[in-house]
């Protein structure tokens, strides 16, 4: 079978990206009867409503396929939310033996799909990977097809266009969905550029709303969720990398959203790390700022180093990323500051 990867950092539409587009799905139509749809393990809002929009996608192309969708470990919280008003069907077991193609979405290293990694590959059907993380040589070992655009926000955009290149309808419901992806994975915007805002305005010309989407995300958050973020503020440590703040904090769950609220808080770099039964998991997340200024990538540059020094798995973006290791919260915390000296040449200095 032939591969088609299709990468860069431009943002330039090559001949190639369109032609991957309107290829999807790589299968005839009339032979598709069985689809798996697989996000990353603990799919973020994102890699939800890229698999809603596949699965639209896959239903429209051919009337009757079964689409299933699954998520290793189980959807995120904000990611819940949008299941609750948007459900697709979730299962626990795919079928990858039966099934004709599985599509695998917002996944940039195999690693983060957990148990089903094996028996993806065992599968014999056609494996296509939509994407905005730089194209790891773990992907590329098992895909078939990857349509991949690093400079998109969000994976839902891959997805929207794909949606247009094949000249679909767009429902309202599944404009709702990707501008919802989109609007998690860029930050509320803060990340969009041109292409971003063109599709935003699409979406809301087929009746989707940046409120609608920004109510489901849940202004509101529980009382748990907020008690984390502000347990994470009351045991935050400070710390001095040249003129930038880094603050790190423990915390049993919510680790992505304590670590946002950080960064709102004020700090440069945030760091939210908590045990769970013999497991850590930590997430990073800056401001712009920061990112652009000191250019280290905390997806490649971090998590993946750390991850990969104390035995577990991590990725993401170059201003949010996360990653699970066999280690102490304490041993985390001193790794993360460690990889961003040595990524920096600068010296760390713990504030009392
Ligand atoms: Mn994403």
């Amino acid at each position: 079978m032939k591969k088609l990867h299709v990468g860069g950092r431009s943002r330039r539409v090559t001949e190639r990206y369109r032609r991957a587009l309107t290829d999807f799905p790589y299968v005839r139509p009339e032979l598709l009867k069985r689809a798996v749809v697989v996000c990353h393990r603990h799919a973020d809002v994102d890699a939800y409503c890229a698999a809603y929009g596949v699965a639209y996608i896959l239903r429209r192309l051919r009337k009757g396929v079964s689409v299933s969708v699954v998520a290793p470990d189980g959807l995120s919280i904000p990611a819940k939310r949008v299941a609750s008003k948007y459900p697709v069907r979730l299962v626990e077991k795919p079928n990858f033996e039966r099934a004709d193609i599985a599509v695998v979405v917002d996944t940039g290293n195999l690693a983060l799909l957990g148990e089903f990694v094996e028996p993806l590959k065992a599968a014999g059907c056609v494996k296509v990977f939509l994407d905005h993380h730089p194209l790891s040589s773990s992907v590329k070992g098992v895909a078939d097809y990857v349509v991949l655009d690093e400079s998109a926000t969000s994976t839902s955009e891959v997805i929207y266009d794909i949606l247009t290149a094949l000249k679909l309808p767009v429902s309202k419901a599944v404009a709702q969905v990707l501008l919802t992806g989109i609007i998690f994975d860029s930050q509320h915007l803060k990340l969009a550029d041109y292409r971003t805002v063109k599709i935003v305005a699409e979406l809301c010309g087929r009746g989707a709303s940046i409120g609608g989407s920004i109510r489901i995300l849940g202004v509101l958050r529980e009382s748990s969720e907020r008690i984390a973020r502000l347990k994470g503020a009351q045991r935050l440590s400070l710390h001095r990398l040249g003129d930038w703040i880094i603050g790190s904090t423990e915390v049993g769950s919510y680790h992505a959203s304590v670590a946002r609220a950080l960064v709102d808080l004020g700090v440069d770099l945030a760091v939210a790390a908590g045990e769970n039964s013999g497991e850590s998991r930590c997430c990073l997340r800056a401001n712009q700022r920061f990112h652009k200024a000191v250019g280290i990538h905390l997806g490649g540059d971090v998590a993946e180093k750390v991850a990969a020094s104390l035995g577990g798995v991590g990725g993401g973006h170059p201003s949010a990323a996360s990653f699970t290791v066999n280690a102490d919260v304490g041993t985390v915390i001193k790794s993360v500051l460690k990889v961003v000296e040595d990524a920096t040449g600068l010296k760390i200095r713990t504030l009392s």
